[in-house]
């Protein structure tokens, strides 16, 4: 049984990696529960939960300094990029300076970490047109929130190459599953697109806001797979130091997507089509040869993880 920290451990992805660690190890979570929610995760001896703020020197200290941790999934973080380009001091706070204190503490006090793994994004790529992008492919970020995922991502891989503390990092590209939160505009597409036809299928009035022709593409990755990556990365020898795409290599249009579950569902979604969002990327792909040689190999293609989200009640 390991003791392990999760950072955002409330929220979409941390609630999910904690649902599946709780069962075989001891958890400690600390969330403001700004984004995510208490109910997300179970109520079991194997969790304990502390509602309070990553940047919280004081609490972080105590959490650092009464535990002896053997893995840490740094996932706490202001994920939305256009809340960052509003309050790109408060979100820097957040999204930089909690890991570098973090580092420092682990540094400090957890002697005996097997990993802590940071939640990077896809975002560093930025704009560069070329795909798909490696890990050393250009990296632009273009946003607060960019800024300080690479900034932060920089640190964490040098503080296992100066401070032998075992750190590696994940760029996520465009994650969906069951617990998403669907209420903000800069949600995922997947969760607003699921939402929508749930209140269809409920009898309500409602649409899809289409930002563009819907001939964008991500790279979408179902939970599922990402937990497999996080697995592997954490406890991967190779991986010590080292930064990896999560991703599938896949490309999906947003209007397949809707094809996709409209079939599934049975229900036709009305689209709204409106003018594309400032800034946005028209394709995202990942290149995931680095992770696939820890023995990634994703399971789920787009279809596949919309049927498993589906049938868990999305
Ligand atoms: P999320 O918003 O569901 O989870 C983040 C959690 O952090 C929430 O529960 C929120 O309440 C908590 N949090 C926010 N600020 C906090 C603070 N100051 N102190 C303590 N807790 C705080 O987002 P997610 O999709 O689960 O993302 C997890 C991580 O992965 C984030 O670091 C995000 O930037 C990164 N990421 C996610 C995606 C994706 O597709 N979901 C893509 C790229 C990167
Ligand atoms: C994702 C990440 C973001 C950052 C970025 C890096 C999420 C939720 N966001 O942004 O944090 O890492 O990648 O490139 O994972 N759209 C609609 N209608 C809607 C909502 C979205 O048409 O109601 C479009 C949107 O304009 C975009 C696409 O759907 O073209 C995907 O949007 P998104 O917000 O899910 O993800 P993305 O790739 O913009």
């Amino acid at each position: 049984m390991d003791k392990i920290l999760i950072t955002g451990g409330a929220g979409f992805i941390g609630s999910t990696l904690a649902n599946q660690l709780c069962l075989t190890n001891e958890l400690v979570i600390v969330d403001d529960l700004s984004m995510g929610s208490k109910s997300n995760l179970p109520q079991t001896d194997t969790i304990t939960f502390i509602e309070g703020c990553v940047t919280d020197k004081v609490l972080m200290t105590q959490v650092l300094s009464e535990n002896n941790f053997d893995y840490i999934y740094h996932l706490a973080a202001v994920a939305s990029v256009a809340d960052s380009v509003e309050r790109p001091l408060e979100t820097h706070e957040i999204n930089f300076d909690s890991v570098f204190s973090l580092l420092e503490l682990t540094k400090k006090y957890q002697s005996g970490l097997k990993r802590l793994i940071f939640a990077s994004s896809a975002a560093v790529y930025g704009d560069e047109p070329t795909l798909p992008k490696a890990e050393e492919s250009v990296i632009k970020p273009l946003t607060p929130y960019a800024i300080d995922k690479f900034a932060a991502e920089k640190y964490v891989l040098a503080y296992s190459n100066l401070y032998n503390v075992p750190t590696s990092a994940v760029r996520f590209f465009n994650v969906y599953g069951p617990k998403q939160n669907p209420n903000s505009p800069y949600s995922g597409v997947i969760s607003i697109i699921l939402d929508r036809l749930k209140r269809k299928q409920a009898g309500e009035d409602c649409s899809f806001t289409m930002f563009g022709s819907g001939k964008q593409s991500r790279d979408f990755v179902y939970i599922e797979d990402v937990l497999l990556a996080l697995r592997l990365v954490a406890t991967s020898k190779e991986s010590l130091g080292e930064v990896y795409n999560v991703a599938t290599g896949v490309e999906t249009t947003l209007n397949e997507l809707v094809e996709i579950l409209s079939e599934l569902l049975a229900i036709e979604l009305p689209i709204d089509y409106q003018e594309s969002r400032e800034g946005d990327i028209e394709h995202s792909l990942a290149d995931i040869h680095k992770i696939k040689g820890l023995g990634f190999n994703p399971e789920y293609s787009v279809k596949a993880g919309l049927t498993d989200c589906i049938k868990r009640g999305f």
